[in-house]
């Protein structure tokens, strides 16, 4: 089943200069495409729709201000069950649990700092994907 799913390439990750490491791995799985792809900043109003479901809990303001702290390369990823896909690339949100040959198992130590967002449901991706590229 072809999908459509918003990947975000975190701050630690651009700063790091894993861009084209993390790209690479996406782009490596058979019959995905990338179809959307920028370097962008993330102002608080982005933030706030995109993480709203955090709102309130104690890591969000932290993360909001990570999220904030430099560019980030947002990208429209579309292909066969694209978003359990992207999902298992990336591993578990904590990168110390994550297994090693994941995003975040391979390169984050820091649960906030774990490199990656993707989509985690089609509603997810519906949602995000209007808020960073909308009309698309
Ligand atoms: P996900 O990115 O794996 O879907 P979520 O639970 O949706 O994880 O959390 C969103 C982001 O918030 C995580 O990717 C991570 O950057 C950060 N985060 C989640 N839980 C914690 C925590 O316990 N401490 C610090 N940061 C967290
Ligand atoms: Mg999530």
């Amino acid at each position: 089943m072809s999908q459509r799913t918003l990947v975000l390439l975190k701050p630690d990750a651009v700063r790091r200069g894993l861009i084209g490491e993390v790209i690479g791995r996406i782009e490596r799985k058979a019959g995905w495409q990338i179809t959307a792809l920028e370097l962008r900043e993330l102002d608080q109003d982005t933030l706030e729709q995109h993480y709203g479901e955090h709102k309130g809990k104690p890591f969000y303001e932290p993360l909001v201000a990570f999220m904030s702290s430099g560019p980030v390369v947002a990208l429209v990823v579309e292909g066969e069950r694209v978003i359990e896909g992207v999902r298992a690339l990336a591993g578990p949100t904590d990168p110390i649990a994550a297994a090693p040959g994941s995003i975040r198992g391979d390169y984050g130590t820091i649960v906030r700092e774990n490199l990656i967002h993707a989509s985690d449901s089609e509603e997810s991706a519906a949602r995000e994907l209007k808020i960073f590229f909308p009309g698309r």
